[in-house]
């Protein structure tokens, strides 16, 4: 069975067996995950119906007007995939990949080849690779996670959302406001921390390094779990930020054993192939573990996810779905397709 249908058979089964288990009183915690997982199926669903909407209802209506697959039907495909942000080379190799899987396989109706459309997207995104997509928990010492990015990409409202997720899982939480460049950057921070119930150190007009290991000192002496870091993201000047990155990392290495367990790039997904400009540019001057893409719910060019990952080479690893606490959510290949390709299935 192809991906496609896997995907369809595991969501649609998924909302049965959670109707069905309502009335099971007895086993409340697997009611409550299944309901944890239809909830977040749910809002991939919303926050993706811009993209859906946009381009995955334009396959649709090629594959409707197309009653066999010609040279044209794929010229119009690859439009359709650039328009979505996969990006150029992403779209030849794909277009390459589709081809040849025709040829092949002797297919000559449009609507077969929207099962191996989705399935070759996925391919795309894992690549033969083990995905992980949950924060690396450092198991020596205090687990540190940095988090980057240009102004206004979401980097604040990023680390105020996780600390929540991870202060409901029972970890003591500390945010450390280390973007002492912009004015009011680390209030914004501490209103956070106040506003989720967490712990909170910075210090503004001061050296970031000296805020981050003020922050982690405080961390250790008072046995925080987990520490994320915010910092200013000025991709302007490529060799200062690289420096201060560097800085604050050697600081980071010189208190915790391991040193950093992350370092977050956030990326805003409406700034499409900018964005993935940025994510190439930070990744020459630091060590990207990995990318939390912002604002999914308000694009239509959905496909950033998947151009992000190939033209980088880091996974995303989580995704910003909307404005509330509830929002972000860690990033699942399989809803995001679902969520995505629900009206084709
Ligand atoms: N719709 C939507 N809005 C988001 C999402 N994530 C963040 N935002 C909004 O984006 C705006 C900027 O977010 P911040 O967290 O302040 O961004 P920042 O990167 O910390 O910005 P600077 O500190 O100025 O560099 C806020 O209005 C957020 O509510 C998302 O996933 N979806
Ligand atoms: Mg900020």
């Amino acid at each position: 069975m192809g991906l496609f249908n896997k995907i369809k058979n595991m969501f649609k089964s998924t909302e049965k067996v959670v109707e069905k288990d309502e009335n099971i009183k007895d086993d409340t915690s697997k009611n409550e995950s299944k309901k944890q997982e239809e909830k977040s199926v749910k809002v991939y669903e919303k926050g993706l119906s811009k993209s859906r909407n946009g381009f995955v209802s334009k396959l649709v209506n090629l594959t409707n007007r197309y009653s066999k697959i010609t040279d044209e039907y794929f010229d119009e495909l690859e439009e359709i995939l650039i328009m979505a942000d996969i990006g150029v080379n992403t779209v030849m190799d794909f277009i390459d990949r589709l081809k040849d899987r025709v040829k092949k396989e002797n297919i000559s109706d449009p609507s077969e080849l929207k099962e191996i459309i989705v399935d070759e997207l996925f391919i795309i995104y894992v690549n033969d690779e083990v995905l992980s997509n949950k924060i690396n928990f450092n198991d020596k010492d205090v687990t540190v996670v940095l988090f980057v990015g240009v102004n206004g990409v979401g980097k604040t409202t990023t680390i105020a959302k996780i600390a929540n997720k991870y202060k409901d899982q029972g970890k003591k939480i500390l945010l450390v406001g280390a973007d002492t460049f912009r004015a009011g950057a680390v209030e914004q921070l501490k209103e956070w921390s106040d506003k989720v119930g967490v712990g909170f150190y910075g210090k503004e007009d001061s050296d970031p390094a000296s805020v981050v290991y003020d922050g982690i000192e405080l961390a250790k002496k008072e046995k925080y779990d987990l520490v994320l870091i915010d910092t200013a993201g000025r991709l302007q000047n490529k060799v200062n930020l690289m420096k201060e990155l560097e800085k604050i990392n050697k600081v980071i290495d010189s208190l915790v054993d391991g040193g950093a367990s992350e370092t977050l790039l956030v990326v805003d997904a409406t700034t499409g192939q900018n964005g993935i400009s940025q994510a190439k540019a930070f990744k020459e001057i630091t060590n990207i573990t990995g990318i939390v893409l912002t604002k999914l719910d308000g694009t239509a060019k959905g496909g950033i996810v998947l151009a992000i990952k190939e033209s980088v080479g880091v996974p995303v690893k989580y995704i910003g779905l909307g404005e509330t606490k509830d929002d972000l959510q860690v990033f699942d290949i399989e809803k995001y397709i679902y969520g995505l390709f629900k009206d084709m299935m």
